[in-house]
Formats: C-alpha cells, structure tokens, sequence
C-alpha cells in the first residue's frame, strides 16, 4: 500500500522514515497522527491498512463513492468493540481513496455515552444525515441517533439533540443492544425508510426532515437466521434487503417489490468473511459496476472479530434480478474509470 500524505511532501526525510511503520502493508497503526486529507492507494483486500475499519457504507454522490466506516481501537488482546469515533474516506476510482479528517465522534451526542457502532450517511436536498448507533447515557443500552452536515465530509453535528430510537422502543428482544446497525434509503417517491435491528429487523418511515419518524415502527418478517447489519438497495425495479445471517455471520438477503416488503429470502450472498465473527456490508452501484463492500479480520492473526478491515469486491446479478454469490478476494476490485 503506498500512501502520500499531501501534508508531508515538503517534510523531512526524518519525518517520512517516522511515518514509514504507518504505512507498512499488515502493521495497522491505531495511533494515527493528526492529519488532513491522506491519500491511499488501495494494494488489494483490505482496501486501507493503517488502521482498523469496520462497518462500511457507502453513499454515491457527485461522481465520488464516500466511504463511511466504524474504527476499531481496541488494545491489542482485548477481547470487546472499543469504537468512538467513525472515518471517511471518498474515491472517484475505487482504488484511490482520500482519508478525510473524522467527521463524527460520538462526543457530537450530548445524551450519548460511548460505542461508535455502525451507521450510514445519505443526501437530501443539499443536507448529509448520517444515522448512527451509540449507547445511550441515561437510557439502558444502544440507541440510534442522527448527525447533520451541509457536505459528505462533516463536520457533523447532532441533528435532533435526542436519539430517534431508543431501546425501549421495541420490546420484541431483551438484549440491549437490538437497536443498531441503522440503514437509511430514500425510494423513487421521496419517502425515507429507516431500517435497523439485532436479533429483530424494524423499519420506520421518516417524515421528510429526515429526522423524525412517520408513523409507527414495524416489524420485518421473512428474514430467517436475522442477525443484524441490514442494508436496503434497489436494483432495476427489485428492491433488497440484506443482513447478516447467524453468528459467525454471513451475509443473506431477500428481495421484494416495495420497500415495505412483503420480503421472499433467497439465500446466502456471502460466506463467513475471514477472522472476523460479524459481517457488514454496503452495496452500490458505481460508474456501471456494483460493489459489495464489507469487512474481514485479515490484519490480524487472532481477535480479527475487533480489529477489522474494510474490503470491497464486485458484485453480479443473474438475469431474472437475484444475485450472485460474492467472490471475496485478495486482489480487490481494479480502478474504474
Ligand atoms: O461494530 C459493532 C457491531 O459489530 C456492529 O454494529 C455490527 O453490525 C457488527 O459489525
């Protein structure tokens, strides 16, 4: 992996010879320094490898992919998510990528306590929500909140002063963490559906300031083996949900004709993704490609499941709109033009 931090190119040697364990292919360094933009070249599966990434999504805007990733800190042999802040990355090629500067910590979130967990950004009339989940400070376990930006790289700012799922919303699991992993896609007609869950799938619509619901939360059925990270795309007139499936986790899906399901499963879209117990994934298409970006534990040789990294490769459909089952790769996907 060769990465040229425009910051430093008028730095001293002593500098760059500094920075040189930074940038080592498989010595991921969790102590990043303080930067501005970073230029990565992507060398392969795991796209970026100076530090840990996890819970990819990934917003289509302007001609550029904008990478939006959770980041794994945890001390080396600790066995437990240790997140508090997510990274941005954008690509117009998806091989070089930009390391924009952190745009969201959870610290934006008065009410919130720790727990960077995964979230999604997407665009509305000139405005970036991008939906998190987070624990809560005074309401027992995960919550999902939303941050606001007037560009895809932040800063953000807590939109709401107030998470817009907390967990006792839904009663369904008695775990506290089964309100997570939000998913958010705007349909042809302006409507935004938000979905999320662990252990349970549940979708609310969103009035159009995206920050409020409209209406009640229901429950998603025909999901067998639901675990968490649902991602909801549309492709030709099909619309698919996606989530991981069991634990170790793989990656499944279903597809229907309407956002709001009914939902007919077809099966496994991607196996058990190497040392790493979760999986999630973003799909999107991109410059006449689909990508299927996820995340594996291949930086490191034990507790892979907290200190993962982002990969990406291609995705297919078959003829009749389902989709085939993805190939992961060390080579990783090659610049498209
Ligand atoms: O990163 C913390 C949790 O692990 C996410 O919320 C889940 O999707 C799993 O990847």
């Amino acid at each position: 992996m060769k990465i040229k931090n425009t910051l430093l190119l008028s730095a001293t040697c002593a500098v760059i010879v500094a920075l040189s364990g930074f940038i080592k292919p498989g010595k991921p360094q969790t102590d990043k320094p303080s930067i501005t933009d970073t230029t990565i070249h992507a060398d392969g599966n795991p796209i970026i490898r100076h530090e840990y990434t996890a819970d990819p999504a990934a917003m289509v805007y302007k001609d550029k992919v904008y990478l939006y990733t959770g980041h794994d800190v945890a001390p080396k042999g600790r066995q437990g998510y240790v997140m508090h802040d997510w990274l941005c990355f954008s690509s117009s090629d998806m091989v070089t990528w930009t390391e924009h500067p952190s745009p969201l910590d959870v610290k934006a979130f008065a009410w919130a306590k720790d727990d960077a967990w995964a979230g999604q950004v997407i665009e509305r009339n000139g405005k970036f929500y991008w939906y998190v989940a987070i624990s809560h400070g005074t309401i027992h376990g995960k919550s999902i909140g939303v941050a606001v930006s007037d560009s895809p790289t932040g800063p953000f700012k807590d939109a709401r002063g107030s998470a817009i799922i907390t967990n006792d919303m839904t009663m369904d699991s008695k775990i506290s963490w089964d309100d997570i992993d939000p998913t958010i896609f705007i349909d042809d007609d302006g409507q935004a559906y938000l979905y999320w869950g662990n252990t349970n799938c549940y979708y609310i619509k969103l009035k159009p300031n995206m920050i409020e619901a409209d209406g009640p939360i229901v429950k998603v059925e025909g999901l067998p083996h639901y675990t968490e990270a649902p991602w909801l795309h549309k492709h030709k007139g099909w619309y698919y949900l996606s989530y991981a499936y069991e634990f170790p986790e793989k990656i499944a899906y279903a597809m229907s004709k309407s956002p709001k399901g009914p939902w007919v499963y077809k099966g496994i879209l991607n196996e058990i993704a190497g040392n790493s117990n979760t999986n999630h994934q973003a799909i999107i298409d991109f410059k006449g490609k689909t990508y299927f970006i996820y995340h594996n534990g291949a930086l490191v040789p034990d507790a892979g499941s907290f200190h993962r990294s982002v990969c990406i490769d291609y995705l297919y459909y078959n003829p009749d709109g389902t989709m085939k089952r993805v190939v992961m790769t060390s080579e990783g996907v090659a610049a498209v033009k």
